[in-house]
Parts: structure tokens; sequence; C-alpha cells
């Protein structure tokens, strides 16, 4: 029973849109960043208790995770940066978070990890959530590590982990390559009440995309476990691939799923296989 639920990252995108989708879903929500968030909201509307964390700070993340039933981890840095960066947010501070949760006793994280763990698999290939992670920066090898932590977690101290493999969030696609990994909130939210409320969760890797005609994605996992997306982003394709006819585009970026990600710092002298 989720009784108090946890959004670290809060302040983000996705985690301001999940505070809105989940308020009063359960009946407390703590949502945290390490920058100020929006004081909480009117109780009769779910009652939300709001923390300042800095996640590389471990005493901080024991205060965060205290009472905690599940957490939402979405805090770290969410796209390409320099060592030290990602080392502090994504490496240490997600340790410290599924740490304190293994002390606190929290019994279910549902983990955003991200397409960029797999981004240089090509487009031509469909892939499921059993591939061997092939990260296309230092960000995807931070959550290739986070998968890893999971399981470790998972196997060792039995708490249950839906690392969910985040395409691209937004209220629509933005470019061809969205196309393809595109998530709507309302279908990120149905992934993220699967996993902190499915009574069956080891250690579960899916992906956090919507059901896209596109889609480079075998997700029969997550349709295993009861994930119904409702949209699909081909009802955007048309006007978005004439936007884009004609663009010069990189190719390295475009034969794999991780686009830009893959294309920079790209010193190899000839394409992967
Ligand atoms: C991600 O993992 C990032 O968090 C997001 O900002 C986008 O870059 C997304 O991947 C994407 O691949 O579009």
């Amino acid at each position: 029973m989720m009784h108090r639920v946890l959004i670290t990252g809060a302040g983000g995108g996705i985690g301001r849109s999940l505070r809105e989708t989940l308020r009063g879903v359960y009946p407390i929500l703590r949502v945290s960043d390490r920058v100020p968030l929006a004081p909480a909201g009117p109780e009769d509307q779910g009652r939300e208790e709001v923390d300042q964390t800095d996640i590389a700070d471990m005493a901080a993340v024991e205060k965060m995770v205290a009472g905690v039933d599940g957490i939402i981890h979405l805090g770290g840095i969410s796209g390409e940066n320099s060592w030290e960066k990602i080392l502090e947010g994504n490496i240490i501070g997600l340790y410290n978070v599924f740490e304190a949760a293994r002390r606190a006793g929290t019994k279910r994280i549902v983990m955003a990890t991200s397409n960029h763990a797999v981004g240089f698999y090509p487009r031509a290939q469909t892939i499921d959530h059993r591939v061997v992670p092939r990260p296309d920066s230092r960000y995807g090898v931070s959550k290739a590590f986070s998968e890893a932590l999971a399981s470790l977690y998972a196997d060792k101290h039995g708490i249950g982990f839906l690392c969910t493999r985040i395409g691209n969030f937004g209220t629509k696609p933005i470019d061809s390559r969205r196309l393809s990994i595109w998530i709507s909130p309302r279908d990120y939210t149905q992934l993220v009440r699967i996993g902190l409320e499915h009574s069956e969760i080891h250690f579960e890797i899916v992906y956090g995309v919507s059901g896209n005609k596109r889609s480079w994605y075998d997700n029969s996992n997550a349709h295993r476990l009861g994930y119904k997306p409702q949209d699909d982003s081909e009802p955007y394709a048309a006007e978005i691939l004439a936007r884009e006819a004609g663009q010069k585009k990189d190719p390295i970026a475009e034969r794999y799923q991780g686009g830009t990600f893959c294309a920079e710092e790209f010193t190899a002298e000839a394409p992967p296989p």
C-alpha cells in the first residue's frame, strides 16, 4: 500500500507534470528537488510535503526518504554533461537514494533511466528490455549504472524496481526522432503507477514510450505488466516530416537511436555496427 510517495527531481519537466497527475492518487505526495519548489497546494486536492535536498548529500537524503513507501526517482542530471557533474548527480546521488531507501525500508522505486542507456543500437533494429546496454554518452553510462544498481538492490535487498527507459517526455513529439520515442504525460503516469502499485515487481526494465507506430522498441515487458498506452505520435508525423524535409542531417545521429548524443564527441573512424 502506497501511503506516502516521494518524487525526486520534482522541479524538472517530468517531475512537475507527475506532481499534477499524481495529486490525490496517494494520500501523501512528498516532492523534492535541490532547487526550491512551489509550496504545497491546498490539502483538499491531496496532501503534499515539499522538501529541498541535494541528493549528493547522504545525511539530507536520509531525511528526504524517511517514512516513504515508494519513490519515483527523477533527480540527477538529465542529459549529457561533464564527468564531474554526472558522477555527483547520477552515480553518487543515485547510490545515496537507493542506499537511504534500503536503510529506511522503502519497498518500491520507479527509476527514470533513459533511451540513452541503449542509444548506440541502430534505428534499423528493434530492441527489447533484454538487450545489453550500448550507452551513447557519459549520461547514458550513468543510466546503465542505475539499472545495474537497481538490479543489485532488488536481488540483495528486496526493493522492487521498475526501470523506465524514457524516450522523450512531452505533450507532443518535437521532431522525427521523437516520433519513435515520444511518451505523453498520461502514458508516463500510467507506467509510474504500474511501477508503484503492481503486486509482483522485482526488477523490471520497460521502455517509457507511448504506443508509437514508429517505435524502435519491443515494449512487450511493459504490456505484460499491464501497460496500455493511450497515445501514438503518428498524428504528428506528416507535419514534422514535412518541416524536416531537405534539412541537412548528421549521418551518425541519424543512424542510431540516441541521435545527437551518439554524434557528439564522436571520433571513431567508422560507424559502429
Ligand atoms: C533523455 O534521456 C533526456 O533526459 C531528455 O532531455 C532528452 O534528451 C531525451 O533523452 C531524448 O533522447 O530525446
